[in-house]
């Protein structure tokens, strides 16, 4: 494969997944295809995971949020403890800086949603607010996806669009 043959490709994958609705704007930050996980019944927790980009010059930080299907709704990161991955709620926020894109994904950072009402059903879209230090609030919806799912847009499963 030379970049010729690669390049298309990946650029159609992009335009594919740039394409979706799943953009949000809050303030002078873009969020990006936010998603969570299908959960088991009895499940305490479900992890968010999005995108965000900070188009503005000044920094902000992600402070964590709320959702109507959990009691809490937190900014974890994942960290090596003595040889085991712990994870640890961000009291302080994560920090976005002017210019970047921070990405919220399985084993890296991720929202926590804990004390789930009920579980996460496949397919729907679960309503939140994010809180950001100078943006402030802004809401956005989770797609479910499979239990399981390493990655948001139905990625990894057969899409099948009519
Ligand atoms: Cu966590």
């Amino acid at each position: 494969m030379n970049i010729r043959s690669v390049f298309p490709a990946l650029l159609l994958a992009m335009l594919a997944s740039d394409a979706s609705a799943d953009d949000y704007k809050i303030g002078n930050l873009q969020i990006s295809q936010p998603w969570t996980r299908a959960t088991p019944k009895g499940a305490a927790v479900a992890g968010g995971y999005l995108k965000v980009t900070n188009t503005g010059t000044t920094p902000d930080r992600l402070l964590g949020g709320s959702t109507d299907v959990a009691k809490r709704f937190e900014v974890h990161e994942m960290s090596m403890d003595g040889g085991v991955m712990k994870m640890r709620e961000l009291k302080n926020g994560l920090d976005i800086p002017p210019g970047a894109t921070v990405e919220l994904k399985p084993n890296s950072y991720h929202i926590m949603m804990q004390g789930l009402a009920r579980p996460l059903a496949k397919g729907e879209r679960v309503k939140a607010s994010l809180t950001f230090e100078q943006a402030g609030k802004g809401d956005v919806e989770f797609a479910v996806e499979a239990i399981g799912a390493s990655a948001g847009g139905g990625a990894g499963e057969m899409k099948h669009k009519h």
